[in-house]
């Protein structure tokens, strides 16, 4: 059996344990996502049964906060199929969230209580983090640090606890590894951020430029506003939650190449992405660099 696999064993496991037919069910119909957060885990500290069990925990927080995000963005897609709250309604998707979480930190509490604090703060930040998102949408965010701040909560936070968690596995230095783990996860919604933009439709299984329309400012917004003289400062502003017709994308897109945007936002993940693998280059892990790389440079 592959390693990945050998998670979601784990994970149905888990589930079981708790004896209630219908959560199988449910949980049955979650689709599989790319695990990254586990392929890192693996990566630092080895494939073994710990550290396997250790994945499986953060698979099921990520999971149960994945059907939560989808509860509040009233989202009936996930991972290119029907959302839980799509198939069983909101009701079930909040309950089956809780119980995947829950049974995750009590498996979790079998942990070296340093791993255990490690992840379990991470995620009441992650949960912060997602706070953060809702309320900056409520208006046109201009302020870079409050951007970083939110997306470090909401996609970084967690992805540095399981580098931390997986160095403390392997014995190795785990600041070290929580600074790759954050860039790693900075770097990788900065990249989500602009495929938002730059990506077409059938790429993103969503309309293409759909966070401004939902009021995330994310930083190619942020910075394309900096560039902008007033009178553009204000069209912008004045698109920001619109659903766009086609001659506003074509305005936004110009505006972007105009300004070399896009490009700044890449250069600014690379930047995090160069750091992150200095911190570790000691541990001269080819894997691990293949894994960063591959998070800046992807198209979808
Ligand atoms: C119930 C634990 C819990 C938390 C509730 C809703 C919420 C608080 C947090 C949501 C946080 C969130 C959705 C952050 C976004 C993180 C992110 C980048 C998700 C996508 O991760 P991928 O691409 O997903 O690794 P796959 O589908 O591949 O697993």
């Amino acid at each position: 059996m592959k390693n990945l696999e050998k998670i979601d064993t784990i994970m149905r496991k888990f589930i079981s344990e708790l004896g209630y037919e219908e959560v199988n069910f449910m949980f049955n119909d979650i689709s599989l996502g790319k695990k990254l957060r586990s392929k890192l885990i693996l990566n630092i500290a080895g494939c073994f049964e710990e550290s396997l069990r250790l994945c499986a925990v953060v698979e099921l927080i990520h999971v149960a906060s994945l059907l939560h995000d989808d509860v509040i963005d009233d989202s009936n897609l996930r991972r290119g199929k029907p959302s839980i709250n799509a198939i069983f309604g909101v009701k079930n998707a909040i309950m089956l969230g809780d119980i995947l979480y829950s049974k995750g930190f009590f498996e979790l509490s079998k942990f070296d209580s340093k791993i255990a604090k490690i992840i379990s703060n991470s995620v009441a930040f992650l949960s912060i983090g997602e706070l953060m998102d809702v309320n900056l949408s409520k208006n046109f965010n201009l302020n870079l640090d409050n951007y970083f701040n939110m997306i470090y909560n909401k996609t970084a936070i967690l992805i540095e606890a399981c580098a931390k968690s997986a160095a403390i596995l392997a014995g190795y230095d785990y600041e070290k590894f929580g600074i790759y783990g954050k860039n790693l996860g900075l770097a990788f919604q900065i990249i989500d951020d602009v495929l938002d933009i730059i990506s077409d439709e059938k790429t993103l299984g969503k309309p293409s430029m759909s966070d401004f329309r939902d009021g995330k400012t994310t930083i190619a917004y942020i910075y394309l506003y900096q560039y902008l003289d007033e009178k553009d400062k204000k069209k912008l502003i004045s698109l920001f939650r619109k659903n766009l017709n086609l001659d506003e994308i074509f305005w936004l897109k110009s505006k972007f190449d105009e300004f070399k945007i896009i490009q700044k936002c890449i250069n600014e993940a690379k930047k995090l992405a160069k750091d992150g693998i200095e911190s570790i280059s000691q541990y001269k892990n080819d894997k691990l660099i293949e894994i960063m790389q591959s998070m800046v440079d992807r198209d979808f």
